[in-house]
């Protein structure tokens, strides 16, 4: 499985940092959403679920937690804990997000708007999705 983090150019100067993100040009795709989560409750995991058919950016803007990736094949754990980075999720592919801090800021830029038939939410259904 290949893991698809980018690094985002900061426009820094002597006040601070600052990150803009384009469609089609920063993100690989058209941005018809974007959504983010704080005040995660201490050991929780969220997500647990894979899309049909959505992309995803996400960017732990501020804190840090990690990401399972798991293709049906491989799964890999990816931590986010720079402002700067994005990690690509593409669809069918089953996604954990855990170990948030306490602080932590999770934004996700979506390619596509909230649509529950998107979701597959049983881990043995996407199993077979993706193996068929
Ligand atoms: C994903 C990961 C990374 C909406 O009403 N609109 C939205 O756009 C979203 C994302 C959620 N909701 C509602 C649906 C639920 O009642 O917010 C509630 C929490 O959503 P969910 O349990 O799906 O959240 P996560 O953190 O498990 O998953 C989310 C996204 O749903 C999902 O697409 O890939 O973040």
């Amino acid at each position: 499985m290949q893991v698809i983090k980018y690094v985002f150019q900061p426009h820094g100067d002597d006040r601070g940092q600052l990150i803009a993100l384009e469609e089609n040009k920063d993100i690989p795709f058209c941005i018809k959403r974007v959504y983010y989560m704080y005040d995660t409750v201490k050991g929780v995991v969220r997500g647990k679920h894979a899309h049909k058919s959505l992309e995803q950016i996400l960017v732990c803007i501020h804190g840090s937690c990690k990401v399972l990736l798991d293709d049906g094949r491989e799964k890999k754990v990816v931590p986010l804990e720079k402002p700067y980075e994005g990690l690509y999720i593409s669809n069918n592919m089953w996604r954990e997000m855990y170990d948030f801090s306490e602080d932590a800021v999770l934004m996700v830029l979506a390619s596509d708007y909230y649509n529950e038939d998107d979701y597959i939410r049983d881990y043995d259904q996407f199993l077979s999705y993706v193996n068929s």
